[in-house]
């Protein structure tokens, strides 16, 4: 017993993973020591303040700098015209499209970047860009994607009207940008042919944004002497960034330093490349002084990362015990004015093809067609592991919707259709090979701690009272994600294979520092990423330093957005600790002079078998590996560099319940009870994951509830300050109750999954699911996102029942 607890107590001391380690980073962050990009001051630097379109759609007849120059403390105004010389009006998007960087003679959304006034500070600034007369002649505009193609349909993109592609295959309009499928069509649409029974519904996921309490910008600061470009900037992806900024400026990659820092919230608002960042790079590569450009919220909200605007038509074909024979999903997706979206270059509608969720489906078929529209370029952010959240929301509501028409039992007709534990690894009619999933007993485990049967009988004496006041709604969503972007050959971004990469130093005295390509936003990515190193090479995670978002620093990394981390980098840093270890073994068998093959690993040393008082402490081979006294040819130093190209991605999965009561006569709806149950695999720190369970089920309830940035006719913004756009706060954000099971990564090196984008993914659908179930027996299918308390009470109306 004696040795036993000394086994623990040495494992402890570790903090490795599976502890609840609290966060490191929080100590800076609690005293207001966080250095976010604002909090960047730099000798001499000038403001940015960006000149915006009142229109949707407009020519630009002229622009009068001659006010705004004259303004005290104006040092200069920069248009498309200023830009031209050095070629850099226009830049290339990730999403394979050319983007406006300032509007270059027409403009296509409303506050899009027509010009930026240079002040000597921020007021400056300001009041010189109100100052700047623009000329319009207004267009008619195109908000309704749906109208985007139709013959008469006035032209957006007049500089790309006549390509017959825009990266992603042949253009059939001019407002046309890409149609991607998957599947086989023909297959699916004899399964429909065939079928007992056929359920279809039109499903909208509206226009959100992430809305991250940091708004986006930089500091950018060219060195004319030396030529060196440093960008401190709100950026997920630093590398990525660099390697853009490079093709764009002309400037050699090597003399680009792109620095992250801290980040306030990211939530894939913080991917893209937009176009303050680069008119502030030129504005300091042309006056040689730092130039500042930081968003206001309402320019954040209109114009950088909106999310989702996929109209999705839902169809499935069943059997009368509810088996699905075929699926039928497509999606009309608005992507705004520019494809700026980020995608893999072979998957412009992400990863959408995962929508046969958690289902053995034997035939499906899935089409995405993207148009253009007068409203902001972006489309794919907000905690959404690219647009699973849209295929995971298509298929959710419609086993909902079949299960309804069946009269089956929603977790009933769930259980039937799912992927069973044997059938792993699992290949889907659309491609993806699951890798693993243990769904049945996750079902089950939720049903159980919920009472699902006491639920369903309350929920039917409630129906039966006619005095009731309220309707009881139940949601239940049993979802599977993919992420971690991912397999080179799948996933690139300009080509860009996204591997990623951790770099560790160990040092004499058992110190280590590591340094990844990845970017924390707030993910405890310094407290996880040395959880993981402490395991694998039994140092303490209280020594182990993480170090992220520096290009000068950190080797080559894709960045962190689809909950890559922990699947690519996380295995990355796995791998760089593994090299490490093995090379401490050489040492230790050195050291106590015997083979490597006698040696064995015990938490924090190597062992020599069937001899318990021969062994060599990790840290002691640290110093050693600093000395002379290391086998023959061997160099000093215990160093490694590891790039991972993940074989698979990585499929966590999990049920959610969700217990709503609507009122009746005011379409109040108070979430009574939210049940989360997930399985990321191995978990590294369960407090961090309860944590991104918790961020991701609020912002989950934010989408479905109340977030959605509307339009006008003519493209106007209906909403794009906080006075208007829903973000929960703890008064409003219901109770979470979190559960799990672990069905570990068979190809990841600790066999972890991703897990930060579950909940959002897996939340959505099962509030909506919810909401719709309280309305089931009245004979609704169907009702859009979000659920706000006047569009539930209009439902109410539409019914009768809210006298
Ligand atoms: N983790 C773990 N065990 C696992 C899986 C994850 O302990 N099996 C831990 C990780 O070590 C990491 C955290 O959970 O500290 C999230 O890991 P992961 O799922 O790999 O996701 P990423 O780190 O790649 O984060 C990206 C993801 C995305 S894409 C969005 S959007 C989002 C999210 O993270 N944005 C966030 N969560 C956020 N949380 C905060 N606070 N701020 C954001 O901007
Ligand atoms: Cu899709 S939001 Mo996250 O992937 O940065």
């Amino acid at each position: 017993m004696g040795d036993m607890s000394e086994l623990q107590q040495r494992e402890l001391g570790l903090q490795g993973m599976g502890t609840s380690l609290l966060r490191k980073e929080d100590a800076r962050f609690i005293r207001g020591q966080g250095s976010y990009v604002d909090d960047i001051k730099l000798p001499g630097m000038l403001f940015g303040a960006v000149v915006r379109s009142p229109y949707a759609h407009a020519r630009i007849k002229s622009i009068d700098k001659s006010k705004a120059l004259a303004a005290p403390g104006v040092v200069a105004v920069l248009t498309a015209d200023d830009l031209k010389p050095v070629n850099l009006h226009w830049m290339p998007t990730l999403g394979g499209d050319v983007q406006a960087v300032l509007a270059d003679k027409k403009v296509c959304f409303q506050m899009q970047e027509v010009a930026m006034v240079l002040g000597t500070d921020r007021y400056a600034a300001a009041d010189g860009a109100a100052l700047v007369e623009v000329d319009y002649e207004e267009l008619p505009a195109i908000v309704d994607p749906k109208k985007s193609m139709t013959p008469d349909a006035v032209i957006i993109r007049e500089d790309i009207a006549d390509k017959t592609e825009v990266g992603h295959g042949p253009r059939t309009h001019p407002n046309h940008i890409f149609t991607w499928e998957a599947g086989d069509k023909a297959a699916a649409d004899a399964a429909f042919a065939n079928a007992e029974i056929t359920v279809r519904e039109e499903i909208l996921n509206p226009r959100v944004h992430p809305c991250p309490l940091e708004t986006c910008g930089c500091v950018a600061s060219f060195n004319k002497a030396t030529g060196y470009l440093t960008v401190y900037m709100t950026t997920q992806a630093p590398h990525l960034v660099r390697t853009v900024l490079a093709m764009l400026s002309g400037v050699a990659e090597s003399k680009i330093r792109v620095v992250g820092g801290d980040i306030g919230g990211g939530f894939g608002n913080k991917v893209p490349v937009y176009p303050g960042y680069v008119v502030a790079i030129v504005a300091s590569i042309v006056t040689g002084v730092p130039v500042k450009w930081i968003e206001s919220r309402i320019d954040n909200i209109s114009t950088t990362g909106f999310a989702r605007d996929y109209h999705g038509v839902g169809e499935l074909a069943a059997d009368s015990q509810g088996r699905i024979k075929g699926l039928r999903f497509t999606a009309l997706a608005d992507h705004g004015a520019f494809n700026s979206h980020v995608s893999a270059t072979k998957l412009p509608a992400g990863l959408f093809s995962i929508c046969t969720g958690s289902y053995a489906i034997p035939n499906a078929y899935c089409r995405v067609d993207a148009v253009y529209t007068n409203k902001a370029p972006g489309g794919v952010a907000y905690r959404c592991s690219l647009r699973v959240t849209e295929a995971v929301y298509l298929i959710e509501r419609m086993m909902d919707i079949l299960a309804l028409k069946l009269g089956v039992d929603k977790a009933e007709i769930r259980r039937r259709n799912f992927v069973k534990t044997e059938q792993f690894p699992y290949t889907t009619s659309l491609g993806w090979t699951l890798d693993s999933g243990n769904y049945e007993p996750a079902l089950d485990k939720v049903l159980k701690a919920c009472d699902y049967e006491g639920l369903r009988k309350e929920q039917a004496a409630r129906r039966a009272d006619p005095n009731s006041e309220t309707l009881m709604g139940i949601g239940l969503a049993t979802f599977t994600e993919i992420v971690g972007a991912g397999p080179t050959k799948v996933c690139d971004i300009l080509g860009i294979g996204l591997f990623d990469s951790c770099e560790i130093r160990v040092h004499p005295t058992g110190g280590v520092i590591a340094r990844l390509g990845t970017m924390t936003q707030g993910q405890g990515h310094a407290t996880t990423y040395a959880q993981i190193i402490a395991t694998e090479l039994g140092l303490p995670a209280s020594d182990i330093v993480v170090e992220e978002g520096d290009t000068d620093k950190a080797p080559y990394g894709a960045g962190t957005w689809g909950s890559r981390s922990t699947p690519v980098s996380g295995a990355a840093t796995a791998m760089a600790a593994r090299k490490i270890k093995d090379k401490a073994k050489k040492i230790a068998a050195h050291l106590l002079e015997v083979a490597e093959g006698d040696l064995e690993w015990e938490i924090d040393r190597f062992k020599v078998k069937g001899n318990p008082t021969a062994a060599k402490t990790m840290k002691e081979i640290c110093m050693v590996s600093h000395t002379g006294n290391l086998p023959a040819g061997m160099e000093q130093g215990l160093n490694a560099v590891a790039y991972y190209d993940p074989p698979n991605m990585t499929y966590p999965f999990g049920t959610y319940l969700c217990v709503v009561d609507v009122d009746k006569f005011t379409g109040v709806v108070s979430v009574r009870r939210f049940y989360a149950l997930d399985d990321c695999g191995t978990r590294i720190n369960p407090m961090v994951i309860e944590g991104q369970i918790h961020g991701g089920l609020t912002e989950a309830f934010a989408v479905a509830m109340g977030q959605q940035i509307p339009f006008d006719e003519n493209g106007n913004h209906l909403g794009n300050s906080l006075m208007d756009y829903f973000l929960p706060t703890s008064m409003e954000t219901p109770h979470w109750e979190t559960d799990h099971t672990v069905t570990p990564c068979p190809h990841h090196p600790i066999g972890a999954k991703g897990v930060a984008e579950s909940p959002h993914v897996g939340g959505i659908p099962c509030f909506s699911n919810a909401v719709i179930d309280a309305f089931s027996h009245l004979g609704v299918t169907h009702m859009d996102m979000p659920h706000t308390s006047y569009r539930v009470w209009k439902q109410c109306h539409a019914l009768g029942i809210d006298q």
